[in-house]
């Protein structure tokens, strides 16, 4: 069995070489596993090492083919040259039985193998679809002690969107010309405001024009005029990426961090609960509504370990 403090040390140093060995962790449901896990979060809370986790999470979520790992691709290799480190952890659906076939032409995130502040895993989405495992909270928030930039590619549009940000200090929103469903949600108030749209395929010319112009109408009739919507293209020659990378940045930069991650940690906690207790665990809650708010309202500043604890208690199980 790995060690969670161990590990938990490991990624305190910064050691980036511990990724792999933490995300087989994090995704062993054992119950021996489990309790090295939160050995590992213990290990990485934010009175155990003094503050937030450093790193950025980022949530890059879209529909399928749009061209997210594409642009990650661009991203990385963009972080790297500014000698930020970077761990993608990619939900993929295409691993789903039936998905695969209808995604088409898939393109893989590219990085260099030798190179050791850069970490990419695959996760297969299995049944979630643009949902989050818990495992995938769980390393974003330990992996951010250890890396610069944490990125968490997500495939949907609408609620899914919602779940990852939950875990993101920032999310982006991609979209391609074209992309009407997309500008639909948006309007109808079933996909949440994102923190940055990106219009992707910018050398497509036109249509490109067209999305970016869409999206901008959309997001001012809903007032949102502060959203930073974005045209890249990462074909050969790329543009636009260092835009991006500067409006991330920004957004983080006037983010209030503290009580995003607060928000992440209180949502991890109850979706590690559901993960256990089921519905069955819910309805002991109250349901899921007050359940979030009972967390809001107590939350004392615990970490997941310690929220996850007072959720069993309120439920009256253990
Ligand atoms: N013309 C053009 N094609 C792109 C661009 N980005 C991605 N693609 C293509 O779109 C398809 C889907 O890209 P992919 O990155 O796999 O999308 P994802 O499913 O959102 O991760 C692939 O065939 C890519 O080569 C772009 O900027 N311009
Ligand atoms: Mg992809």
């Amino acid at each position: 069995m790995i060690d969670g403090a161990t590990l938990g040390a490991r990624l305190r140093e910064r050691d980036h070489s511990a990724a792999p060995a933490v995300l087989n962790l994090v995704e062993n449901c054992t119950e021996g596993a489990r309790g090295q896990t939160e050995a590992l979060l213990a290990m990485l809370s934010p009175a155990a090492i003094g503050g937030e986790a450093p790193g950025h999470i980022l949530g890059i979520t879209g529909p399928p083919g749009v061209g997210k790992s594409s642009l990650l691709s661009r991203l990385v290799a963009q972080w790297r040259a500014q000698g930020r480190s970077v761990a993608v952890l990619a939900v993929d659906p295409s691993s789903r039985r039936s998905g695969g076939a209808l995604l088409g032409d898939r393109a893989r995130i590219e990085v260099d193998p030798r190179d050791q502040a850069t970490f990419v895993r695959s996760t297969a989405a299995g049944e979630r679809l643009g949902g989050l495992a818990p495992a995938t909270r769980a390393a974003a928030s330990a992996l951010a002690v250890a890396f610069d930039v944490v990125v968490i590619e997500t495939v949907g549009a609408g609620q899914s969107e919602t779940d990852v940000a939950d875990v993101a200090d920032t999310v982006a929103v991609i979209v391609q010309p074209g992309a009407g469903d997309v500008l639909q949600f948006l309007k109808a108030g079933i996909m949440e405001v994102p923190d940055v749209l990106v219009v992707t395929k910018a050398d497509l010319g036109p249509p490109a024009a067209r999305a970016l112009a869409d999206v901008r109408a959309a997001l001012a009739s809903l007032g949102e005029r502060e959203v930073p919507v974005l045209a890249v293209s990462s074909a050969v020659p790329p543009s636009g990426i260092e835009e991006l990378l500067d409006a991330l940045d920004r957004h983080r930069a006037r983010l209030d961090l503290p009580a995003r991650r607060r928000r992440a940690r209180r949502m991890h906690a109850l979706a590690d609960f559901v993960a256990e207790y089921g519905e069955r665990g819910l309805r002991a809650l109250g349901g899921r509504r007050q359940a979030e708010r009972w967390l809001v309202e107590e939350d004392p500043g615990l970490d997941v370990v310690g929220l996850r604890r007072a959720l069993r208690a309120r439920a009256g199980i253990g």
